[in-house]
């Protein structure tokens, strides 16, 4: 036995690519060819496959790094006689084109033996390469119709090897797909097209090496593989597919629109999923083997349809690819937002919300706030109305301990708080930050005033410690410097209720006999409807309304 290093292979002159996938782990076994991890360069995905088969005893990368040509990657304790570090890279694998001006298929560098054989002269239709190879252009056949076409999928790539008949590129018209199966057996040297052209028969698609006599008379026409609202891959276990169509999913999308290495598109075609039902896990929305694995597992327990956590099953939207429309500027989320995406789309598909509207008349709040500007300044604090709100929510917490609870035991339990912490949502450059305030009901206005201030601050220079984004009982999400007058926010769970406050304004109201200009501040109410009933959240709201018009219950 002995320790092996493998390092990136040549990838197509892509300097800088990042790990956005490690596909193995220290103590994994792994084949040859087997995937390793994925690169992403500004153009293109890249799976990255082993040279020697054996054991992973040290990873020396991590996601995020950015490799070029020759980095290391992993040491393997390789089992038997296998190719050393000194054997010939094997080239990445392309995966899927980031940016779509280049065609997609051929942007990561194909494997160097094909390289060296296409020439260009080769690539030339019916060429002859050399004494026995053959280079032949594949066009599309009869497609029934002189029409342009969409190229949906690309069914093969750059050193493949086909058989007669394989599928080699998938088509779809308004009314069909059809897949373009290949005309003779042979090696995929480079393709012509790229997924989302438009095509019509005679065009060339790609250049085949077969052998000289292997060449046949005529191209076979398409194959239509389905109308446009069954899987468009011939499944080799339909089953699966139709279980998900029967299941009362939506029309499955493209497989050409889907995040997935070749791996999982390989795998897909052969269980006959379409991988637009897939919803993806990895990197940005990539589908993973193991999101296909689950997928087939819920599809055959017929427990396909969405379960109640997870959102498990939920069609994946499709990536589009914006460049085709116009000019982009594509740019990375920061840590926070991509954590910020993960927690609202875990909450909104996990609690079912709903949201109370109402206006709390502010005027003498306001009166009473300003009028101790003055004294705020002299305190060296600032006094806006977040302390009252926080004040008011406390006393209401207090009043309405369902609204101060959380969901235990798998919803079995429900747990009463016996502290009112709340959780203030704070815009800052890098994302949204949710400091929590501590003990509210037993803090002043001004001990609120300047809490609010540095924890705010403390948001916007990121130095809040994790303990202080933690331990919430009920949020507070303030719009109201900003603008707008009414917006549902989204409960921070396990928290069970959120407050929005939006702009006050000035507006006429009737007293009765007259109207009178009286400052309203619009608040939204959003709760978990499966521990809050609309009753608990009417009268919780009204409260925190009674009390933002007239302070002097604050201290009651
Ligand atoms: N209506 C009208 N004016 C308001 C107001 C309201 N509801 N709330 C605050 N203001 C005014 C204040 O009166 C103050 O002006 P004066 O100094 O003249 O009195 C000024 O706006 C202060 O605003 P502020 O934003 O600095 O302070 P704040 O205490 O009201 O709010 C904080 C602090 C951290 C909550 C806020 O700055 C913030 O980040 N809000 C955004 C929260 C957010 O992004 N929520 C969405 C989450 S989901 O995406």
């Amino acid at each position: 036995m002995s320790k092996q290093q493998v390092t990136v292979p040549d990838i197509g002159g892509a300097e800088g690519a990042e790990v956005i996938e490690l596909l193995i782990a220290v103590g994994d076994e792994v084949a040859v060819d087997q995937s390793l991890l994925v690169l992403e360069s500004d153009k293109a995905s890249m799976e990255i496959p082993s040279t020697v088969a054996g054991v992973v005893v040290e990873l020396l990368v991590a996601e995020g790094e950015e490799l070029a040509e020759g980095a290391p990657i992993v040491v393997i304790e390789v089992v038997g006689e296998a190719a050393g570090v000194d054997a010939p890279a094997t080239t990445a694998q392309p995966v899927s084109a980031v940016t779509s001006d280049e065609a997609p298929a051929t942007i990561a560098a194909p494997a160097a033996t094909a390289v060296e054989s296409i020439a260009p002269a080769a690539a030339d239709s019916g060429q002859a390469a050399g004494a026995e190879n053959v280079s032949q252009t594949v066009p599309i056949p009869d497609i029934g119709s002189d029409e342009a076409v969409e190229l949906i999928e690309i069914s093969v790539k750059v050193g493949d090897s086909v058989a007669e008949g394989d599928s080699l590129v998938v088509l779809e018209s308004d009314k069909a797909s059809m897949e373009v199966p290949s005309p003779v057996a042979g090696e995929v040297l480079q393709i012509l097209v790229k997924e989302g052209d438009s095509v019509k028969q005679g065009d060339d698609l790609l250049v085949l090496q077969t052998t000289a006599n292997a060449a046949p008379a005529t191209i076979p026409p398409a194959s239509p593989a389905a109308s446009v609202a069954a899987p468009v891959a011939a499944p080799a276990q339909p089953a699966v597919a139709a279980a998900a169509v029967a299941a009362g999913k939506s029309a499955p999308v493209g497989a050409g629109n889907v995040y997935a290495g070749p791996a999982v598109r390989k795998l897909a075609r052969e269980f006959g999923v379409e991988l637009g039902l897939v919803a993806g896990t990895g990197p940005r929305g990539r589908i993973l083997k193991e999101d296909l694995q689950q997928f087939v597992q819920q599809s055959l327990s017929g427990k396909s349809s969405v379960a109640v956590s997870g959102g498990t099953g939920i069609p994946a939207i499709p990536e589009v690819d914006y460049a085709r429309f116009g000019e982009v500027d594509v740019t990375k989320r920061s840590k926070l937002d991509k954590l910020t995406a993960a927690n609202m789309q875990r909450n909104w598909l996990n609690v079912p919300h709903v949201t109370q509207f109402d206006e709390a008349d502010i005027t003498e709040l306001e009166e009473f706030r300003v009028g101790l500007k003055a004294e705020a300044e002299k305190r060296g604090t600032r006094l806006t109305p977040m302390p009252f709100l926080l004040k008011a929510c406390a006393v209401a917490l207090r009043d309405n301990p369902k609204f101060n609870s959380g969901l235990a035991g798998g919803g079995e339990q429900l747990v009463y708080k016996k502290y009112i912490n709340i959780g203030m949502a704070v815009d800052t450059p890098a994302g949204l930050m949710v400091p929590v305030i501590r003990d509210v009901d037993q803090k002043t206005i001004w001990e609120l005033a300047e809490e609010v201030l540095s924890m705010a601050g403390k948001a916007r220079d990121r130095k809040l410690k994790p303990a202080e984004m933690q331990g919430g009982c009920f949020s507070i999400s303030s719009l109201g410097n900003i603008g707008g007058n009414g917006f549902t926010p989204i409960v921070n769970a396990p928290e069970v209720g959120i407050l929005g406050v939006s702009k006050a304004a000035i507006k006429p109201i009737w007293d009765g006999q007259a109207f009178a200009p009286r400052k309203m501040l619009p608040l939204a109410l959003s709760y978990d409807h499966r521990v809050i009933n609309g009753g608990d959240g009417g009268r919780y709201l009204s409260q925190i309304v009674a009390l933002l018009g007239d302070i002097r219950q604050l201290v009651m």
